[in-house]
């Protein structure tokens, strides 16, 4: 079959925004028989973090230069690379676009990149092809986000003090949010971050997009789908995280290991806890929370980075060890479709909100940054299918109470049923002639419609 398009796809390289960026290209792939390539644009290390060494057919991955400066062996922050990340752009996308062009002889015909990437409207111009945006995070973030300058100028109309109850009532979908739950990239205070500069370059770009695409589906913010829909010329939710059968998410004898020790265990008596790729919990916060688990012989699973486990309390792997088991990655998925898993603590990234949902399992949510209080403050109000720890710190008592109210039968079932009536949601719009299907059929459309010359 001749190949019509040449899609270039530009991730920017975190795995909860390059992950599902693949995900959607892998789908698309899938979907298109043969008559779209796609050339995935990203760092090398975050290239093998998401492909594991696996091809797929119909999708080439080029490494792209992640800004370190050559000899030089990165030592920093999650948030320094990204810096020097973002520093390199556009001019390393560049490069490696004009070699997959010279590789496959076909001009790219359309960008699909993540929305961050806020260049790639002006790339697409100069080229004359459609900008696609996926947009990674939660659909409120996109909607305060789109917002900015009508939030600057109320924040402006109130006292500091005034911000930690106020509620965004004047935004569509946004009563039960505070001032205090925007990301902190929203806040003026910020607006200088490398961060925050992005997003605010991205907020004026976006509604040239051709379309927006969000991991997420329609049914579960008809408010704030009606406003992003009004914003921008196509606005399109895919549920990334129920069509997604990665093969990759067991992917050795610690995965195995890990969902053996779950298979063990109780129904729903597992708490199981993750805060991301990028959070860090304070010290004493991991203190307070280990000690919850070791007194309260609480069956969990703890995925911890290993840079934190020696802020552990001394001894405590060997005490808890016959309860309880630290990794320092989880096949979260796989964990959270596990029965005995009983309640997530998690930070409220919106894939693991996602996750949750498309596997029932209520969530007790400890925000740290970006779109996660928000995402936490939709989670205990809107949805009410977990609960917000209580003053958004880790506290002994906060965490004894927000395990009882999740484990107890009353409050606990509420939130399974709510979970329930959400995930057949999410079903239903994966179905044939669901909302997230008719989307994605719509992206598809759109993509083989963009010829390569
Ligand atoms: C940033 O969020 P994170 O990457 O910290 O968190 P998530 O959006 O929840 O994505 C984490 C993904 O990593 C997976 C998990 C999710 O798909 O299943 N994972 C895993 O497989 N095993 C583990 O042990 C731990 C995680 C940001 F901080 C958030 O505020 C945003 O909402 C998010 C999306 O833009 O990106």
């Amino acid at each position: 079959m001749a190949i019509h398009a040449h899609i270039g796809v530009l991730a920017f390289p975190v795995v909860s925004h390059a992950a599902p960026l693949l995900t959607l290209v892998r789908q698309l792939a899938a979907a298109s028989s043969s008559d779209i390539i796609f050339s995935f644009f990203n760092t090398e290390k975050s290239n093998c973090a998401i492909f594991s060494g696996q091809e797929f057919d119909n999708i080439k991955a080029y490494d792209v230069w992640d800004g370190t400066p050559e000899g030089e062996a990165f030592s920093g922050s999650h948030f320094e690379a990204m810096q020097l990340f973002v520093d390199a752009t556009p001019g390393n996308f560049e490069k490696a676009m004009k070699e997959a062009e010279s590789e496959s002889g076909l001009k790219i015909s359309c960008l699909l990149t993540d929305a961050f990437l806020w260049f790639a409207c002006d790339m697409a111009e100069e080229r004359r092809v459609p900008w696609v945006a996926f947009w990674a995070a939660s659909p409120s973030s996109l909607s305060a986000h789109m917002c900015t300058d009508q939030i600057w100028s109320m924040m402006r109309s109130i006292g500091a003090a005034e911000r930690e109850e106020k509620t965004l009532s004047f935004l569509p979908g946004m009563s039960s949010v505070r001032f205090s739950d925007l990301p902190g990239e929203i806040l003026p205070e910020n607006s200088e971050s490398p961060l925050a500069i992005m997003i605010y370059k991205m907020v004026q770009k976006l509604p040239k997009s051709t379309a927006v695409v969000i991991n997420s589906f329609e049914e579960i913010y008809t408010l704030i789908k009606n406003d992003l829909k009004s914003k921008f010329q196509n606005f399109l939710d895919i549920q990334l995280s129920i069509l997604s059968e990665d093969p990759s998410i067991v992917s050795g004898d610690s995965d195995q290991e890990c969902l053996s020790w779950l298979e063990k265990q109780r129904h729903a008596s597992v708490v199981y806890i993750s805060f991301g790729t990028v959070a860090e919990a304070q010290p004493e916060e991991l203190a307070a929370l280990a000690e919850v688990l070791e007194t309260g012989e609480f069956p969990f699973l703890w995925s911890m980075r290993d840079n934190a486990k020696k802020l552990l309390p001394e001894g405590f792997l060997n005490r808890t060890s016959k309860f309880g088991m630290i990794v320092s990655w989880a096949p979260q998925l796989k964990v959270l479709e596990n029965p005995s898993v009983g309640v997530h603590m998690t930070h409220g990234g919106w894939n693991s909100v996602l996750e949750s949902i498309s596997c029932e399992v209520p969530m007790i949510c400890k925000p740290f940054l970006a779109d996660q209080r928000l995402n936490s403050r939709m989670v205990e109000l809107v949805w009410k299918i977990g609960v917000r720890i209580e003053g958004g710190v880790i506290t002994k008592n906060g965490t004894i109470e927000a395990l009882h109210y999740i484990m107890s039968n009353e409050t606990g079932k509420a939130i399974r049923e709510n979970l329930n009536k959400l995930k057949q949601k999410a079903e239903n719009a994966v179905k044939l002639d669901g909302s997230s299907t008719k989307n994605f059929k719509a992206l598809l459309e759109l993509l083989k419609s963009s010829r390569g010359v």
